[in-house]
């Protein structure tokens, strides 16, 4: 995970990308940012918001919104995205965590359940994960940096 942030950054170079998580609750949303805050050549800014969380890495931004999972409070999630940048070119990532817990779905009937393959006009990925141990999670960033550097 370590050598893979270090390949992540140079990577990235001076530009400055945005990666906005958003989940259920208890999904794990925290847990994975708490996998990126181990990581030593992470730095973390204060919080900026009661349901926002920042971490920078060098000129790279990934900011964790942390926001309500509750039905109700979903169709504002778009408001969250208006006010955060211009989401017309970004790439979707699609974790499925906890795949550690023996009735987990798998990625694969995750992605059938969301009819991820009806997305048409985002490049997408699915990427099974342990938030817990961080395995997959090295993996869904190397995607997102391919999408991020083929721009
Ligand atoms: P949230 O920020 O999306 O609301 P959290 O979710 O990160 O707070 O995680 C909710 C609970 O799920 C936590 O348990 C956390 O340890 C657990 N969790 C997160 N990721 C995984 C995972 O990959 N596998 C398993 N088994 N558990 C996970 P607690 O008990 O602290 O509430």
């Amino acid at each position: 995970m370590g050598m893979f942030l270090a390949k992540l950054m140079g990577l990235f170079c001076n530009q400055e990308h945005k990666v906005i998580i958003v989940g259920l609750d208890n999904a794990g949303k925290t847990t994975i940012l708490y996998q990126f805050l181990m990581n030593e050549v992470v730095h973390t800014s204060p919080t900026i918001g009661s349901n926002v969380e920042e971490i920078v890495v060098k000129n790279t931004h990934f900011l964790m919104w942390d926001i309500g999972g509750q039905e109700m409070l979903r169709s504002t999630w778009s408001t969250y995205y208006t006010n955060t940048e211009d989401l017309r070119k970004a790439a979707v990532l699609v974790l499925a965590n906890k795949q550690d817990m023996k009735n987990s779905m798998s990625a694969a009937e995750i992605s059938k359940f969301l009819t991820l393959t009806s997305i048409k006009d985002h490049p997408w990925h699915i990427q099974a994960c342990c938030a817990l141990t961080g395995e997959g999670l090295g993996q869904g960033l190397e995607w997102m940096t391919m999408k991020t550097v083929a721009k």
